[in-house]
């Protein structure tokens, strides 16, 4: 453990070691089809175009879940239970982190959990200059990974994890299952997620919000291969590739692709790689669930369903689970 060198803030830095964008995305380019991970589009270019997008008009997701968790506040509060400590994967959802704390009756702890100490300090710091009476540490690493949380001491109310942003959406279910059943290994029986997922809706909802006028999603998709260029001296042509979201039925799913506009090559890390016109490379996943389907992928990863809330459109579910202590 490092000292953080802040005063409020602990900081237990387990360095991660960062992905490595070159492999992954070589790896991505020469299977059938085509596909690169969408954790690639974070850097601090995507970073910023997310937040833009969560602006856009059409991107219903982010203002959906903040408003259910305004609402429903106090259902929230009492379902977590007094004395809580907040575990949240991810640190860059502050205002919904705001919403829960404010909820909370006498929280014992914040520990935000990210892989990039940047914005984890920045979040860790922000709560603790606006909460001075609550211990926060923050803990470097990928949460994506086997990870031990730090025992508590002393007597304390239960472990709240919050997952909120249907980030778990973006993962395939057995990724989702996968995830779900190790943050659980960090819980005590009775111990509960609060998880915010996006709900399968009319198409000319979900598709816009992939599709925004003012081509925010566009940028931010094309970015990962803006940021071969910058990181790794790829030589794609942003011109030459265009931005696609579909909505695949089959899969219930939004699928975010990159279209060749014709017929070309760009070199990566030393290989060539060519290009039809029409060449598809798939970005990213976006599930969409319904709350049932999303109880039995939560059931099957050892949480078990206690509450649910929603919008008046049910566009965007916010679950409460407890771990069954498996
Ligand atoms: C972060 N994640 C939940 C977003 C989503 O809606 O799947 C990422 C995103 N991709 C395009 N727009 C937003």
């Amino acid at each position: 453990m490092k000292p953080a060198g802040l005063d409020r803030v602990r900081l237990l830095d387990l360095e991660p070691t960062t992905d490595d964008f070159e492999a992954q995305l070589l790896a991505g380019l020469r299977r059938q089809p085509r596909r690169l991970p969408c954790k690639f589009f974070y850097d601090s270019v995507g970073s910023a175009l997310f937040e833009l997008i969560c602006e856009t008009p059409e991107y219903y997701p982010t203002r959906t879940e903040l408003k259910i968790l305004a609402e429903h506040a106090a259902a929230i509060a009492d379902f977590a239970g007094p004395g809580a400590r907040v575990v949240e994967l991810g640190s860059g959802s502050s205002r919904k982190t705001r919403l829960l704390l404010d909820a909370l009756r006498e929280p014992a702890a914040y520990v935000p959990i990210d892989i990039s100490r940047e914005h984890l300090l920045n979040a860790a710091n922000a709560v603790a200059d606006e909460y001075p009476a609550l211990p926060v540490m923050a803990i470097c690493a990928d949460y994506a990974r086997p990870l031990s949380l730090p025992e508590e001491d002393g007597t304390r109310g239960r472990t709240i994890l919050f997952f909120p942003g249907s980030t778990i959406g973006n993962l395939e279910a057995p990724e989702a299952v996968g995830l779900l059943a190790r943050v659980g290994q960090w819980c005590r029986s009775g111990d509960r997620l609060i998880i915010g997922v996006d709900l399968e809706k009319p198409l000319e909802v979900v598709v816009p919000a992939y599709n925004d006028k003012a081509g925010v999603t566009a940028a931010f998709n094309l970015n990962l291969l803006a940021r071969a260029n910058r990181e790794l001296g790829a030589t794609f042509d942003l011109d030459r590739f265009s931005h696609e979201a579909i909505y695949d039925r089959a899969h219930q799913r939004i699928e975010m692709r990159l279209i060749s506009q014709q017929q070309q090559a760009a070199e990566v890390g030393g290989a060539w790689f060519a290009f039809a016109a029409e060449a598809v490379i798939t970005t990213e996943f976006s599930h969409k669930y319904t709350p049932s389907r999303f109880q039995q992928l939560a059931e099957a990863a050892g949480w078990s369903f206690t509450s649910y809330w929603t919008d008046d459109r049910g566009w965007f579910g916010v679950f409460g689970l407890t771990w069954s202590g498996r």
